[in-house]
């Protein structure tokens, strides 16, 4: 009996040591209720009773060495387990890391959104309209009738004779002035359309950001103090503005509008075409006809009227000097805004 003991304890141990051991598997086949060990103590009853205790011992040592050596063999198997992870999940944190690019607002966008601010800033409220229009809204209530010469430089696309799409945002000041009493104080962004050859600066799709404002008493005076306020916060508090006389069909008189070179201060260079001068907007008081056609008495009420390109005061902002960038839609390019 001893020798069996003696044997059942090589053997296991041998098991337990052994590559890979399955060490619960182990346990059961010599320690579990029908293991090798508890049927050799299921035979002591045929021993002697001087043998029983001496025998009874062995076999309480020998379970004491196999379940140690299970013991040691389970924490070598864990750290072998843990060195294993430590060397297959190593992470290299020295590596580039993979930067989730985030979006961005288009160039147009901001310098969109930049001009509305600052004449949210200054009191006015956007208004919003159709890009499909009539031609009564772009062109008639504007004076600018059937076969005036004003429509070959707008020349746009139609969709029926008198149905368009609008050349201007001119219509939705319209539009309000119809709806609303004075007084007005509004701006119209939004995308225009024009039958124009795509070049560097000419696209038949464009933006535009005009504004209206009437009220008894508005003079010239007011108009000029705006735009000089408007230009400041756009372009810098040193920059200076030049009107030029014009002519609009829809406002009387008319100006085009120039700042000092926000770059060279006047001096002259590449972005100001060594005018000193840049030129950004047009502008003027409205023309006592639209104001009637719009439903408000000329006599009573007067109001100044600007327009700006949304993309000809980017391209200037920026220094881009080709307008098809703006559409192209490359991220290289859009990336540098
Ligand atoms: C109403 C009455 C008057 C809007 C105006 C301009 C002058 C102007 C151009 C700037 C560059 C168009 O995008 S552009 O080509 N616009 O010069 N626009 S006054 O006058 C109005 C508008 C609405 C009822």
């Amino acid at each position: 009996m001893k020798e069996k003991l003696q044997k059942i304890k090589e053997d296991a141990l041998s098991a337990i040591n052994s590559d890979n051991a399955d060490l619960e598997q182990i346990r059961i086949q010599y320690l579990g209720k029908k293991g090798e060990l508890t049927s050799v103590l299921r035979g002591m009853g045929a021993l002697t009773a001087e043998e029983r205790p001496v025998v009874g011992q062995i076999a309480n040592e020998v379970r004491a060495d196999i379940e140690n050596a299970l013991k040691i063999k389970a924490e070598a198997q864990k750290a072998a387990e843990l060195e294993r992870k430590l060397v297959t999940e190593k992470i290299d944190v020295t590596l580039p890391s993979n930067v989730a690019a985030s979006g961005k607002l288009h160039p147009l966008t901001q310098v969109q959104r930049t001009i509305e601010d600052i004449f949210i800033g200054m009191g006015f409220s956007i208004a919003e309209g159709p890009e499909v229009e009539y031609d009564y809204y772009n062109f008639q209530a504007l004076n600018i009738p059937e076969n005036h010469p004003a429509r070959d430089t707008q020349d746009t696309f139609y969709i029926t004779e008198s149905i368009l799409l609008r050349s201007q945002t001119s219509p939705v000041q319209v539009r309000t002035m119809e709806k609303q009493k004075p007084p007005i104080r509004i701006i119209s962004p939004g995308r225009v359309y024009r039958s124009d050859a795509v070049d560097a600066t000419h696209s038949p799709l464009f933006h535009q950001v005009e504004g209206l404002v009437v009220d008894k008493g508005i003079t010239m005076g007011d108009l000029k103090g705006m735009l000089e306020t408007f230009a400041k916060t756009l372009f810098g508090n040193e920059t200076r503005l030049r009107f030029r006389p014009h002519h609009f069909p829809f406002t009387e008189p008319s100006a085009e509008v120039d700042v000092s070179c926000f770059v060279c201060g006047g001096k002259g260079c590449r972005v100001c075409k060594n005018e000193g001068w840049i030129e950004i907007l047009g502008a003027g008081m409205v023309h006592p006809y639209v104001l009637s056609n719009c439903g408000i008495d000329p006599e009573e009420y007067s109001g100044f009227a600007f327009g700006m390109g949304v993309e000809r005061i980017a391209m200037k902002y920026y220094g881009i000097d080709d307008m098809r960038l703006l559409y192209e839609n490359d991220t290289r390019f859009l990336g540098q805004f």
